[in-house]
């Protein structure tokens, strides 16, 4: 594991940094890398953000898109840094082989997934904590540089991003701490919460009105699931980015322990995404050749819709243990 000391070394290092995060970015994704690039920058280096995927429209409230590249030459830097992920399947496909054999990468991430697919560097730190955009904060204070307002403002919605405003179990006083130090740096706290949760789209009414009517209770209330396969999300005039906003909304139904929201990609693909109040996700996650945190993971299912409503009865007893 890379330390924090060393994370700077290597970026004082470079010249010219590369940075990416997730594939379908969410918050984090988005505030970590644009954090970076704003971390980079203050210690006097190149850095370009790159972003293949169209982001949801809530995110384009918050972050500089519009300075964000999509071709990627890897000639014209000497450091890529991923961010938010550590496995190279989580990359946009036309980014993965570029990255793969890139001969300089940093690691930036704190996601639980088998070492399978590890992006191979010598320079990775994986830390469990609340949010990626936490690490980049850790990387600022040991630099000893402060992040401009505008890098503040990404790292803060990177961070309500991944706890869900202060919501999720995964809370520590260090998630507090950061929060204040980027408050302090000028993060404009109150646009990221107007983009992020005061307004409602009348998309986002669609979603959650497709989602609640197709929403199945199993395991005698105690689990819940949806699906939304790609011609349900034509016909709802919705699309997988409307869907994923909503992955935290199941579980917060009343008896409800385990969630599955599943959405069909674009390549036909199925996305499980699951959240638990109670068990560990990880070990079955990784087990689907997945991974996340231990009570929200995710995974792909390549099977068709039926089988998929079939084995869902399967996943909900084997996570549940009954
Ligand atoms: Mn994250």
């Amino acid at each position: 594991m890379t330390t924090n000391k060393k994370a700077i070394e290597v970026i004082k290092s470079a010249n010219k940094i590369a940075i990416f995060g997730h594939r379908e970015p969410d918050p984090d994704a988005c505030g970590s890398t644009f954090g970076l690039q704003d971390l980079c920058q203050k210690l006097g280096k190149k850095a370009d953000v790159f972003i293949c995927d169209t982001p949801a429209d809530f995110l384009f409230d918050v972050f500089p898109f519009k300075k964000a590249k999509f071709e990627f030459h890897p000639d014209q830097y000497d450091l890529v840094i991923v961010s938010d992920l550590h496995s190279i399947d989580r990359l946009s496909s036309i980014y993965q082989q570029k990255i793969a054999e890139f001969k300089n990468v940093l690691i930036v991430d704190h996601h639980i997934v088998g070492e399978e697919g590890k992006i191979e560097t010598k320079n990775y730190m994986i830390k469990q904590v609340a949010a990626a955009s936490m690490i980049v904060v850790d990387l600022f204070q040991e630099a000893g540089v402060t992040p401009s307002k505008n890098g503040a403002t990404y790292l803060y919605a990177g961070m309500m991003g991944d706890t869900d405003r202060f919501l999720h179990n995964n809370l520590t006083p260090d998630v507090f701490d950061k929060a204040a130090y980027l408050m302090k740096a000028g993060a404009a706290v109150q646009e990221v919460y107007d983009a992020f949760y005061r307004k409602i789209t009348r998309k986002t009414i669609a979603t959650q009105k497709a989602l609640y009517s197709k929403m199945r209770f199993i395991n005698r209330g105690k689990a819940v699931y949806a699906v939304f396969t790609t011609q349900n999300l034509k016909h709802a005039k919705i699309d997988v980015e409307d869907v994923k906003a909503l992955s935290n909304s199941l579980i917060r139904i009343d008896g409800v322990c385990l969630s599955f929201l599943i959405y069909q990609l674009p390549d036909g693909i199925f996305r499980v995404s699951m959240r638990s109040s109670v068990d560990d996700l990880v070990p079955f996650a990784n087990k689907m050749n997945g991974g996340g945190h231990n009570f929200a993971a995710a995974f792909n299912y390549e099977g068709d819709f039926l089988s998929l409503r079939k084995n869902v009865m399967l996943w909900a007893k084997e996570i549940m243990h009954v």
